[in-house]
């Protein structure tokens, strides 16, 4: 480690408790941060790791508003959910607090008020929807409208959903309030605001100047925003659910939810270390890491910081924010609305015991510099085709091997062989990259490292093929197998990162303890050590349970299909322009029966139907095959408009035409009387 800092504190975005985590999360956040701190730890240096649920915030009280329940009752739930699969991922944060405790609210006012009595930010009055109905001011979430952009109903004050537009409220077309469905109006509010402005020249230098080995991501999106110029942020809220202004006469404001989330990472590390924490955020011998999401990066590079400036009293700035991309899932944006996702409880629950295989697959494909894909095939494939059959099947092999020939005690190793010499010589190259790449927050190319470690010894054991000098020179087998021991026992230390459960079995098959300085050494494992028995790493995951996660994934893509048809059926075309009574009176619209009907013969559109209008028998050509076979329409009474000039359509007179209703989603059905009517009764 940099000689400068003599421990890290890291820590991960506060999920929000409105709903449980998804892959798209543990691959973004939470499982490279913990490959980053399980590596520190395992090489001794003193880490803090610090997490919590991020409790305040519109859409909580949205959602508890949908259910009837309180905002607490949904935070508690969701709150248990999340804390739980953290925890069967192996995540285990030093303290996984929460934002709506005694502890975090004190802190957070605190803050707030230090700030308002050092004059650090100006008060604003601005107009902002009010809901005449509720009695309340809106927040952007609880207003609906009409997109501008894309024409689609149910757009939110802050977004569209449909098209992804970013919008105000202002521009709405038809606001409404979600709340009450009034309409909402303007009122006058007055709110505090951070002059981000202010900060915007040291910003610069700090990270444009100070920390050019950012993600180019990270430094690129900072870099346009201060390019784009810097504006006061308001730091307060018209709402109920938060924590209040601490502030005479601010009754119904709250702290913004992105003012008091981050300081929730101060105050649960206060939670954990009342005496202590102060080591951990105002000294400059802690390095601070925050492992985000790239939606975040704005709040933890330029709002945070600018915070923790504005406090002074020697807060320390993070030294790295190493933001993840995006997470797709089979190729669409993982949506938690309309549950287009993997969720890390349910996950558990359908792969008990292959946490490991999530945590693989997910550090492979990190989208640690563009948004990536998960697909159910891609994990089957990395699972079957490089956890069991190299890893697992390498070690396997050298497990099984030493306790046929050997009774499972380490054998002597004896002379060395080129082969022996070029197969460990290769790892403590390996090694240090791992190391390398692992402090520069490259955990996709630090797995390929340990990933090739397993290669070489899988490639090794096949080469040397110790099942067969074991039937000729023992001595010989024996230190094969020794080799194949001692990169077993690498492998039990270089993945603890990043599959902590099969690194952790196979040290206890090994019966050995992390030892990061022995990889690549020959004395890892001692001649006479007793093995234990041996076990498999990985098993196969078979198509069936596959199958079964792209089934419950189509059903929601066809659901959402349905619910898009039934949206689009539901459009009605607005009213024509206005006729006059006479205008109606002229057409002669009347009841008429299907007396044969055929193709039009080389179309695929036309039908030509025999009709009896009670005045004649006549020909009338209409385009409904798409929706009615011959067969459908023959005995059918209809409406017909009966006077409309007669078009010869592909060689065929067509006298009239037959009354269709359509639908906004193309459908069309032929207009019937209640009950059977004689022919040429006259509708009017
Ligand atoms: N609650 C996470 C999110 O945007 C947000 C992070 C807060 S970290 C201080 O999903
Ligand atoms: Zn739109």
């Amino acid at each position: 480690m940099e000689n400068k800092f003599k421990r890290t504190l890291v820590t991960c975005a506060l999920p929000y408790a409105n709903g449980p985590v998804h892959i798209g999360h543990l691959a973004g956040v939470y499982v490279p941060a913990d490959i980053y701190v399980r590596f520190l730890r395992m090489r001794g240096e003193e880490v803090l790791y610090v997490c919590g649920s991020d409790e305040h915030g519109v859409p909580i009280t949205i959602q508890a508003k949908k259910r009837g329940c309180s905002p607490q009752e949904v935070v508690d739930e969701y709150h248990h959910i999340i804390d739980e699969s953290f925890k069967g991922f192996g995540i285990n944060f030093d303290i996984y607090g929460r934002t709506s405790s005694k502890v975090h609210a004190e802190n957070a006012s605190a803050f707030f008020k230090k700030l308002l009595d050092d004059g650090k930010f100006i008060t604003k009055e601005s107009e902002q929807y009010y809901d005449p109905e509720a009695k309340c001011f809106l927040a952007d979430r609880y207003i609906v409208g009409t997109c501008p952009k894309c024409g689609a109903e149910g757009a939110y004050g802050d977004q569209c959903e449909k098209c992804g537009s970013t919008l105000s409220p202002e521009e709405l077309i038809n606001p409404k309030s979600k709340l009450s469905g009034a309409e909402p109006i303007k009122k006058k509010t007055t709110h505090w605001y951070l002059p981000l402005q202010d900060y915007e020249q040291w910003l610069r230098e700090w990270i444009l100047e100070g920390h050019k080995e950012w993600r180019p991501n990270v430094y690129g999106q900072v870099k346009s925003w201060l390019d784009g110029g810097l504006q006061p942020r308001a730091v307060t809220r018209d709402l109920d659910w938060g924590i209040p202004v601490p502030v005479e006469g601010a009754e119904g404001k709250v702290l913004y939810v992105w003012f008091d989330a981050p300081i929730g990472y101060i105050s649960n590390t206060m939670e954990l270390l009342p005496e202590d924490w102060e080591k951990w955020w105002k000294s400059e011998e802690t390095k601070l890491v925050h492992f985000i999401g790239k939606d975040n990066i704005v709040f933890h590079c330029i709002v945070f910081p600018a915070m923790l400036k504005a406090y002074g009293d020697g807060f320390i700035l993070p030294d790295n924010v190493p933001a993840n991309e995006f997470l797709n899932l089979e190729g669409e944006k993982i949506s938690t609305s309309r549950g287009w996702a993997v969720w890390a409880h349910e996950y558990l629950q359908d792969f008990p015991g292959k946490q490991d295989v999530l945590r693989y697959v997910l550090t492979a494909n990190a989208p640690e510099t563009k948004d990536n894909d998960f697909s159910w095939k891609d994990f089957q494939a990395r699972n079957n085709s490089e956890l069991v059959a190299i890893f697992g099947n390498f070690v396997n092999r050298a497990m099984v091997l030493t306790h046929k020939y050997f009774a499972g005690v380490v054998p002597p190793l004896g002379e060395l062989q080129d082969i022996d010499r070029e197969a460990i010589g290769q790892l403590p190259q390996l090694k240090e990259s791992i190391e390398q790449n692992i402090r520069a927050y490259k955990f996709r190319e630090a797995l390929k490292d340990a990933m090739n470690i397993a290669r070489i010894g899988n490639k090794y054991i096949s080469d040397t093929e110790p099942w067969k000098v074991a039937k000729t020179d023992m001595d010989r087998a024996a230190s094969i197998l020794n080799v194949c021991l001692q990169i077993c026992a690498a492998l039990s230390t270089v993945f603890e990162p990043f599959t902590p459960f099969a690194a952790q079995r196979l040290r206890q098959m090994l019966d050995c303890t992390l030892d990061w300085d022995k990889i690549g050494s020959l004395e890892a494992l001692a001649e006479g050590h007793q093995l234990r028995p041996a076990e498999l790493l990985f098993e196969k995951i078979e198509d069936a349970q596959i199958d079964a996660q792209l089934a419950r994934l189509d059903s929601i893509r066809k659901a959402r299909e349905e619910e898009a048809a039934r949206q689009a059926a539901s459009v009605v075309a607005p009213q024509k322009e206005e006729v006059s009574f006479e205008d109606f009176e002229a057409m002669d619209i009347r009841t008429a029966t299907v007396l044969e009907a055929e193709r039009v013969p080389k179309t695929d559109k036309l039908l030509k139907l025999t009709i009896d209008t009670g005045i004649d028998h006549r020909v009338i050509v209409s385009g409904i095959a798409q929706y009615y076979s011959p067969e459908d329409m023959v005995g059918k009474q209809i409406c017909i408009l009966a006077n409309l000039a007669p078009r010869t359509i592909r060689g065929i007179e067509s006298k009239g035409m037959i009354l269709m209703a359509r639908q906004a989603d193309g459908k069309m059905r032929f207009i019937t009387p209640s009950e059977v009517l004689s022919n040429g009764a006259q509708v009017g």
